[in-house]
């Protein structure tokens, strides 16, 4: 039987439960539980008091995701809380974990909240593409104040209950049993007969704003800064603003129907894709609940540079005692001073104390001793990307490593099954793959080799999560998921350049469509030298990248490169234009204008195809994993849900026959479509009917 909602009672306190694993969404059955509960709480003469909670991790976390879209089912959620509104006996919500959204919503329909220590109150709607849509516009500013209100609904960012106690959403922290101490809560208001005011009703912290309502803007401008091309935050602006001068019934019905829009809007169905592809990435086929990670306590980390700096700070920062290993001393030091560096930046930004600071360096272990690295858990590789040099190490790393140790690449491109080969423990191998800055970028690709034992690749993705990062499997190729499709992207970005874009084009293009920055200023931050020396190994050409860099023009290191730079702000440079030009001149092309959405075609379908055969070849699991990739490790626009979910949205017969005019046009392979595009394409079909396909 469904009966997700429960009552039961303390003497005259009545107690409702909601008990839907595993975070309590309210979905059709709860709602329902939810009614029937408090309409019998509310109709029951012995009945005094009502306390609503939740069983297990967590108070309810919000409406079920997997609903929107589909028909609702009565009664809604504002139907709930309109019921909870007319009680006029006490009502106290009793929240832990994670009251969020709808379920934060649905505490504000009650007189009273009280909280356990550590639990975490808001209203992450805008993270869905979305703004609350029972009423949390309007409630939250009436009991914290618009100052407060608006950049936890912007930012979607929830609080820790001191501050939600301190601010005044909740009433009282429990310390002990939660229900316990919310049932003595309402002994106490029955006892001190305390006003029972809705919040609905509350207009004391609004008084300030409706008195100078210029300040609702200033108030906008300090907190509205990422919503470039979002619908969401102008929604949820909108909707707060009605707390100046609206009627809390019709603010609430016009924030319906602004929720209403954005639900059923392609931004919001791309962030909601990238909530459960995010969720789905972290199970990986083959490896259950059955398999024990392997215990991490201590890691070592080979090469202090920028990358092995950055790696070693995410176990620092987690508590994790971690050695940092370089060749030379000079070149340890510099590492150490830049970790310094960072960690102080972070002490002036305020995000860390200088306190924390101490703790954080007190961990690492830096040393010129590869020895060193014989007590740790996990051992990181992070030095110079060439094969042989990573073999050498690897041959050296398995015969000081402690038995059991996990072994990792962070080879970003190179073959991990063949630098495995050259240990005795290739099971122990494979390859943790960080992004620029390492302590920063939250994607981490874990590549599986062929024969890497199941408990190490768990070990892997629960590291990964454990320092933060969004772990995704790959498997083994040039370049992994995330860089083998920068490439394809790379080599039409170089093509435009010639036919007649100029790299502000290109780059304004993408930033349009919503990446923070465009191949050409990456490659300048990333130093145009690191691409042009591996094609030179690789005997291959970028004419105008490479033609770049062997004029000193490194990018912003050099303070030239596609770009001017004075500072990190890139403007255009009459130079490279002449270069460019010339190159099409030397190369026989005649240069033309290029339209902002051939450029938008030209570089992501290509992503698109390339993405297709990583599906086809097994090296991703799930297009939503090639999106996850997309989004944390290079900036994809969350709301266009990743390079698959996107290609979705295009149609990927649209795609098909434009990759099959530009093999055709370009005499380039690489556009011929992927079979499974093709098949897609020709069935009508989509990257989510294949994903659905696949794990039925
Ligand atoms: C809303 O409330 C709109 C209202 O304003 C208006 C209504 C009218 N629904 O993250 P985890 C699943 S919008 C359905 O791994 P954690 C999740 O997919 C909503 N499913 O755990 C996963 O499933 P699986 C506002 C949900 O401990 C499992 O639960 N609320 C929902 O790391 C465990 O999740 C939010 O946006 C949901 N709402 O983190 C909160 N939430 O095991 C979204 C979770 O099959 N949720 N699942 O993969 C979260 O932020 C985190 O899940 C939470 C727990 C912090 C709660």
């Amino acid at each position: 039987m469904d009966n997700p909602v429960s009552l039961r009672r303390d003497g005259n306190v009545a107690i409702i439960t909601v008990d839907n694993p595993p975070v309590n969404a309210l979905r059709h059955g709860v709602r329902k539980g939810l009614f029937e509960c408090f309409t019998q709480a509310r109709d029951d003469a012995s009945v005094e008091a009502i306390v609503v909670t939740g069983a297990g991790r967590t108070f309810v976390a919000g409406a079920d995701i997997t609903e929107f879209g589909k028909p609702s089912q009565p009664p809604g959620l504002m139907d709930v809380i309109s019921l909870i509104d007319d009680i006029s006996k006490p009502t106290i919500a009793a929240v832990h974990g994670t009251p969020l959204g709808g379920g934060l919503e649905l505490t504000m329909g009650c007189h009273f909240r009280v909280a356990a220590a550590g639990t975490r109150l808001g209203l992450p709607e805008i993270k869905l593409g979305l703004i609350p849509g029972a009423g949390g516009t309007q409630r939250l500013p009436r009991l914290v104040g618009v100052e407060k209100a608006l950049p936890m609904i912007l930012s979607g960012d929830p609080i820790p209950a001191k501050d939600a106690l301190a601010a005044g959403l909740v009433d009282e922290i429990v310390e002990g049993d939660l229900v316990t101490g919310a049932v003595a809560f309402a002994r106490k208001v029955l006892a001190e007969k305390r006003p029972l005011t809705r919040v609905k009703d509350r207009e004391e912290k609004l008084k300030n704003i409706r008195a100078n309502p210029q300040k609702f803007d200033e108030i906008v401008a300090q907190h509205a800064k990422k919503t470039r091309g979002l619908h969401a935050p102008a929604a949820a602006i909108e909707a707060i603003r009605m707390t100046l001068d609206t009627p809390i019934d019709e603010a609430q019905k016009k924030e319906r129907e602004l929720f209403l829009k954005l639900v059923v809007g392609d931004q919001s169905k791309a962030q909601r894709h990238i909530f459960f592809a995010e969720r789905e990435a972290a199970k990986v086929p083959g490896i259950g609940k059955d398999v024990a990670p392997r215990e991490i306590k201590r890691a070592a980390v080979i090469g202090a540079g920028t990358m092995g700096g950055g790696i070693s700070m995410n176990f620092a920062n987690v508590g994790i005692p971690v050695t940092i290993i370089e060749n030379d001393e000079a070149a340890l030091k510099r590492g150490m001073a830049t970790i310094e560096k960072n960690y102080q930046m972070s002490v002036q930004r305020g995000s860390l104390t200088p306190e924390n600071m101490g703790k954080r360096l007190a961990l690492f272990n830096p040393t010129t001793d590869l020895n060193a690295l014989k007590d740790a858990d996990i051992v990181i590789e992070a030095v110079f990307e060439n094969m042989p040099v990573k073999k050498e190490l690897f041959g050296k790393i398995e015969k000081i490593a402690k038995k059991g140790a996990v072994l990792a690449t962070n080879t970003s491109y190179l073959n991990v099954d063949e630098i495995a080969q050259v240990t005795s423990r290739v099971p122990d191998v494979l390859g943790m793959h960080f992004f620029s800055p390492a302590n920063v970028m939250k994607l981490l690709e874990i590549v599986r080799g062929k024969d890497t034992a199941p408990d190490v690749l768990a070990t892997a993705m629960a590291v990964g999560r454990k320092i933060n990062k969004v772990p995704v499997v790959v498997g083994v190729c040039h370049g992994f998921v995330g860089n083998r499709m920068l490439s394809a992207r790379g080599i039409e970005a170089e093509k435009l350049l010639l036919e007649g874009a100029l790299p502000q084009d290109v780059d304004g293009a993408l930033t349009e469509f919503g990446f923070p920055m465009g191949p050409f200023a990456m490659s300048d931050l990333a130093g145009i030298d690191v691409g042009w020396r591996s094609r030179k190994e690789r005997g291959v050409r970028a004419e105008i990248a490479d033609t770049l860099a062997e004029a000193g023009r490194f990018g912003q290191k050099t303070g030239k490169g596609f770009y001017l730079y004075e500072g990190r702000s890139p403007r255009p440079d009459p130079e490279v234009e002449k270069l460019i030009v010339d190159a099409s001149v030397r190369l026989g092309v005649t240069r033309r204008n290029v339209s902002k959405e051939e450029i938008i075609e030209r570089l992501i379908y290509p992503m698109v195809n390339e993405g297709a055969r990583i599906l086809e070849e097994g090296i991703a699991t799930r297009p939503g994993d090639i999106d996850v990739v997309w989004l944390y490790g290079y900036g994809f626009p969350a709301w266009r849900g990743g390079p698959m979910h996107w290609a979705d949205t295009v149609g990927l017969k649209k795609i098909r026959d434009r990759l099959r005019q530009l093999a055709r046009e370009s005499g380039d392979k690489r556009h011929e479509p992927a079979a499974l595009l093709n098949k897609l394409a020709d069935e009508g079909g989509t990257f989510a009917d294949y994903a659905r396909q696949k794990a039925a």
